[in-house]
């Protein structure tokens, strides 16, 4: 009986070929979908540029050097596929599920630790050289050559030295180091913690280095959502390449927020990596956004009252207003033991801008505000609870009303300050919390806001 049931689904194969699944590759190349392991994956549809493919089940699919250009992949399942090669540019991956997936062109965990260990490699076996003296005098000429695959060297030029030997000493031998201050050799911060739930945990930043020349960079670091990861809200902001983009991960795929599960201290997290960020030369460290979706929004909220003054320059935060926790009695309130009860008061530092981004028709946390049930807490209405952010930072005018600066009419702004605090409400969308429709405007609205500050 057993063979029966895969006699009858290869016969079907071969009968319906028109039923299977199709994807188009980076070359224009239709081909058959199948499984990682050469069977025919159940998924029907066409895949390509622009392909709807929310909530699909592509777990175990290979998919190397699909063209997902521009596809919308919003909660599908992606666990175990073959995405190597893929073409990602402007794929939606908001609640996309990556367990196990496979990626050569993406930043991933192993991506990171192969670099890491490449470089520490290469140290040790070439950084630093040993010579035998004589006479007391040292004369050492050092050839500099370049390689950019270890095996061809071109001579880049060369460093003399004469140096004294004291009588006794036998030996010299030198060190070679690029610019220790310089944050582009690395490719993650960490910062160990222990609390009710672990000993000695490392929570690691993850680090895009900028493409750009310029002495030193602005910074954005990125909080996920609930259920997202910090691989997934990377991938997100890649676009923008002339920032250090740094993406930190939450405890159980979550933050500290009253009553999420993890009961990690993020606020320390977040501070310590933060403050190493800022020893890097190259690092423009008046230049700091933090940025947060959902969860992650409501992070940097706490951040944005709870952190010392100056830690960070920027607070962005998408789909999430203050709770009526965080703002009550003309006065702002933090938890600063983490026992979600937020009693103790705080003072907004002065030198903070603020943008928030909130579609009104989120379904996931009211654009305006009331009880949530799920979360157990009361949102401000979102055009509120940014007056009340502008006016604790010196604002006494009146609530601003709605202008419409962008061709696309669906998008209205709340400005304080000539641009130093603003609200954008997007109308009409529905998913990812009314934003799903706005993307590039929201990269560019982000990116428009960090730069009128400097
Ligand atoms: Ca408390």
């Amino acid at each position: 009986m057993r063979y029966i049931l895969p006699l009858a689904l290869a016969a079907l194969t071969v009968i319906s070929p028109l039923s299977a699944g199709t994807y188009v590759t980076t070359s224009g190349v239709t081909k058959e979908l199948l499984k990682t392991d050469g069977t025919p994956h159940p998924y029907p549809g066409s895949i390509g540029p622009y392909a709807y493919l929310v909530g699909a089940d592509l777990s175990g699919a290979d998919l190397s050097y699909a063209d997902l250009f521009n596809a919308n992949l919003l909660g599908a399942d992606f666990s175990g596929a073959d995405l190597s090669g893929a073409r990602l540019t402007n794929a939606d991956f908001y609640d996309t599920t990556l367990s196990g997936t496979i990626w050569t062109n993406v930043i991933s965990q192993s991506d990171y630790d192969a670099i890491v260990n490449e470089r520490d490699a290469v140290h040790a076996k070439f950084g630093s050289n040993l010579i035998a003296v004589a006479n007391g005098v040292a004369n050492v000429s050092v050839n500099i050559e370049t390689s950019d695959d270890l095996s061809i060297w071109t001579t880049g030029g060369t460093a003399s030295a004469t140096v004294d030997v004291n009588s006794d000493s036998q030996f010299i031998r030198f060190s070679m180091t690029d610019n220790p201050d310089s944050l582009s050799d690395v490719s993650q911060l960490s910062h160990t913690q222990s609390w009710s739930q672990e000993t000695s945990y490392k929570r690691v930043a993850l680090i895009k280095y900028p493409n750009s020349d310029a002495q030193s960079h602005p910074v954005l670091v990125v909080l996920h959502g609930a259920n997202s990861n910090a691989y997934s809200m990377m991938s997100r902001y890649l676009n923008l390449d002339n920032y250090i983009l740094v993406a930190l991960q939450g405890y159980d795929n979550r933050w500290n927020i009253q009553t999420e599960s993890t009961k990690a201290d993020d606020l320390d997290y977040i501070e310590s990596i933060i403050n190493q960020l800022k020893t890097y030369s190259d690092v423009d460290a008046n230049n700091i956004s933090l940025l947060g979706s959902s969860n992650g929004a409501a992070m940097v909220n706490r951040a944005m009252i709870e952190l010392p003054a100056g830690t960070f320059k920027n607070a962005i935060t998408l789909a999430s207003q203050l709770s009526t926790d965080q703002y009550n009695n003309n006065t702002f309130w933090g938890d600063d033991n983490n026992d979600g009860s937020y009693d103790t008061s705080y003072t907004l530092s002065q030198e903070l801008r603020v943008l928030s981004l909130h579609g009104e028709n989120d379904s996931t946390i009211p654009y305006i505000g009331g009880f949530v049930n799920w979360l157990g807490r009361t949102f401000i209405d979102a055009q509120d609870s940014i007056f009340y952010i502008a006016k604790s930072l010196g604002y006494s005018g009146t609530q601003a009303t709605g202008t419409t600066p962008f061709i696309n009419n669906n998008i209205v702004k709340y400005e304080y300050f000539s641009g130093d605090v603003i609200h954008y409400q997007f109308m009409g969308d529905r998913a990812d919390h009314g934003l799903s429709g706005f993307r590039n405007d929201v990269l560019n609205i982000i990116d428009n806001f960090i730069s009128d500050g400097i």
